[in-house]
């Protein structure tokens, strides 16, 4: 992280950070500051809003108007801050055990609404914080402490979920891919309507040691070989696309925003606006 980042962003008596060598949720934390630099946001008019888990710690570290909420909640509270205060601009950085187990339906409804909230899924495969237990992300057959002899579960497309939920923008990079992470996360700020990026990271200390992923190294370099485009995705045969994730944008669109239509039902109760 360079020095200028951390002194403007974040809140230098709460460093050093918690998160373990090797972990990739500090890259994925970057990619957001940098967008947010890029696009030169007031940090008091920016409110940054998390769940628990060892992604829901950045928010901790981020010195913007910052709320750590309770595990799974993150939208729900993001949700009552949006519509309270319009202008702000919010956004949720969350676990993918944070966002699609537990609060897996305030994601969908979040959607649904196309509230203007931006979330980035720092999405590791696993419950890091607890330990790797098995989260709605691990991929087939793979190991977690509540899965020891495999996962039998089909894993979640959180793009997909997104984006058949209502969604106006949806992508998905990983760690590796900072700078690719980044462009991402700057654009679904500037959407208008519910936006998420999804940040495949990675957790050496649980998912990659149950799985026998390797070091830290290894399992950046995996994500460099896993990370494909939806043409090269589409060649694999089934058992190649399994190893693969597909990275890119799945959806830019623009739909009536939340907020703005509740404001429209504000403006039509004080008879500010004409009934349709
Ligand atoms: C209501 C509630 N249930 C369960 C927990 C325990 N808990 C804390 S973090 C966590 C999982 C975190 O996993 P994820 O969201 O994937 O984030 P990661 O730690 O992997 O970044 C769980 C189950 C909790 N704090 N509160
Ligand atoms: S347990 Fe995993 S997710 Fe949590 S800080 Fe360590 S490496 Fe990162």
């Amino acid at each position: 992280m360079s020095s200028e980042l951390v002194t403007k962003y974040f809140r230098e008596d709460r460093l050093p950070h918690i998160w373990c060598p090797g972990c990739g949720h500090g890259i994925a934390t970057r990619a957001v500051m940098e967008a947010i630099d890029r696009l030169g946001w007031d940090k008091n008019n920016t409110c940054i809003v998390s769940g628990i888990g060892c992604s829901s710690r950045a928010p901790g570290y981020l010195d913007f108007n910052t709320l750590h909420t309770t595990h799974g909640r993150a939208l729900a509270f993001a949700t009552g801050i949006k519509l309270a205060k319009p202008h702000l601009h919010v956004i949720v950085l969350t676990g993918d055990g944070d966002t699609s187990a537990i609060g897996g339906n305030h994601l969908i409804h979040a959607a649904r609404r196309n509230i203007d909230i931006t979330t980035v899924v720092f999405n590791n495969n696993t419950y890091g914080m607890t330990g790797g237990q098995y989260s709605p992300t691990t991929p087939f057959h793979d190991k977690g402490t509540t899965a020891p002899y495999g996962n039998i579960d089909q894993p979640f497309d959180i793009c997909n979920l997104a984006q058949a939920a209502g969604a106006t923008y949806v992508a998905r990079s990983t760690v590796f891919h900072p700078k690719q992470l980044s462009q991402m996360v700057e654009k679904a700020l500037q959407k208008k309507g519910f936006s998420l990026v999804e940040a495949i990271s990675s957790c050496p200390t649980y998912y990659g040691r149950k799985n026998k992923k390797g070091t830290a190294v290894d399992m950046m370099n995996f994500l460099k070989y896993r990370a494909v485009s939806q043409s090269k995705f589409d060649a694999l045969s089934p058992e190649e696309q399994a190893e693969h994730v597909v990275t890119g944008e799945f959806m830019n669109r623009t739909a009536p925003e939340y907020t703005e239509s509740y404001q429209k039902i504000i403006d039509l109760v004080q008879g500010r606006e004409e009934s349709k």
